[in-house]
């Protein structure tokens, strides 16, 4: 080799020795392991790893490479904010419907159309990678005459793009419909015994759910809704919908004065509402939240449920009524506006602007045992 050769190879050597060190001052890991972790997927991201240092020099000169990079600098971060709540101000605008009831006195969101920012939640939501469960209960002839409805149509609108678990309670598993589900969706039926009323089956369903949340579904999901099965999705019904715990409006009562409503109101009852008292009359067809919050609600319901059961009573709208009685000591953190389960029977007016759910036609003489 001439001296020309030698002072090349020389040259070529101290650059690569230059390099090398430079990277090891400059890699996060401050180590040159980087072979051991490409051996060992559970230490990191494999590809990123493969990258190291050739990935570092060619992003110090390539600017598209260096934005994703730091792009990916951000997304470190946003997985820090995870455990983060987003803030109301953020997806929330109540003045957008300025001719309805948008915040509650303690200060809880009235979610109506219009007044809420999707796209900002679906991301939010995307990155926590949430589950979402549904309850839903068809016993006796509930199970022809609605179930397949409520459950096709909750596949198509119920929290579109996240995981969904539906939780079907039926008195007979081998009437269940064969419903084919898209991805992200599963269910899991199970059997619950047909009590004899109809009052007594709405009524259980409280015990029930607390006992498959206590047992299962609060290691499943992150956030829970219970329904009744005798309506129909029509429309999205989104992460909006989330929160601790979440409480609908019942459509023929949201305009009316609370001393209208149709609380529980004689005193020997557990549901018992005095006169003067009461924020809002609360549907027990759609309830929800965290699995913790679902919890108590359904355990505290079915306590004031045996109570008047103890005592000869049963409330006039039976699990709804405690269900008003439970919202009225534990203010919801959230309520659904009566677009998320209107019924076509009142008509559609202006408020109204986009249903989510629609109520079926009650049919009590053909799906109740006693009327
Ligand atoms: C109202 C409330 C309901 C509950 C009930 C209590 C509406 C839309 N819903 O419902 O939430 O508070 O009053 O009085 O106003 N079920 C069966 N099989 C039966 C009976 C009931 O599966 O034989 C289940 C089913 O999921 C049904 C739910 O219990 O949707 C409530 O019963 P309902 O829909 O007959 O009672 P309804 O419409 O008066």
């Amino acid at each position: 080799m001439n001296v020309k050769g030698k002072v090349i190879l020389s040259m070529l050597v101290v650059s690569t020795v230059v390099v090398v060190f430079w990277e090891y001052i400059n890699s996060p890991e401050g180590s040159l392991l980087w072979i051991y972790h490409r051996k060992n997927p559970e230490v990191g991201d494999n590809s990123s790893q493969k990258r190291w240092w050739f990935q570092t020099w060619f992003n110090n000169r390539t600017p598209g490479y260096q934005d994703e990079e730091e792009e990916n600098i951000g997304k470190e971060g946003w997985k820090e904010d995870n455990s983060e709540e987003l803030s109301l101000g953020e997806w929330f605008n109540p003045k957008k419907r300025p001719e309805v009831v948008t915040v509650t006195p303690w200060k809880a969101p009235v979610v109506w159309e219009g007044t809420y920012n999707r796209a900002i939640l679906e991301k939010y939501y995307a990155r926590q990678k949430i589950t979402v469960g549904l309850t839903v209960f068809a016993v006796g002839r509930y199970i022809e005459h609605y179930l397949e409805e409520f459950i096709t149509s909750a596949n198509r609108y119920f929290m579109v793009g996240h995981k969904v678990i539906f939780y079907i309670m039926v008195d007979d598993i081998s009437r269940m419909p064969l419903i084919e589900l898209y991805p992200l969706r599963s269910f899991k039926v199970f059997e619950v015994k047909a009590e004899k009323r109809w009052q007594d089956i709405s009524m259980m369903r409280m015990k029930t759910i607390g006992e498959h949340i206590a047992s299962h579904i609060q290691h499943e999901v992150d956030f829970l809704f219970c329904m009744d099965v005798d309506q129909i999705f029509q429309d999205n019904f989104g992460v909006e919908t989330l929160g601790q715990s979440v409480a609908q409006l019942q459509a023929w009562w949201y305009k009316a004065d609370p001393d209208e409503f149709t609380y529980e109101r004689r005193q020997e009852s557990a549901a018992y509402i005095p006169f003067g008292q009461g924020d809002f009359y609360y549907h027990a067809a759609i309830f929800g939240g965290t699995p913790t919050q679902v919890l108590n609600l359904t355990q505290e319901c079915f306590k004031g449920i045996l109570q008047d059961k103890k005592n000869g009573i049963e409330a006039e709208w039976h699990d709804e009524s405690h269900l008003n009685k439970y919202f009225l000591l534990n203010k919801p953190t959230k309520i659904l506006s009566p677009e998320y389960c209107w019924d076509y029977h009142i008509g559609l007016p202006l408020d109204i602007k986009n249903v989510k759910i629609a109520w079926q036609t009650k049919e009590y003489n053909l799906v109740r045992n006693n009327v």
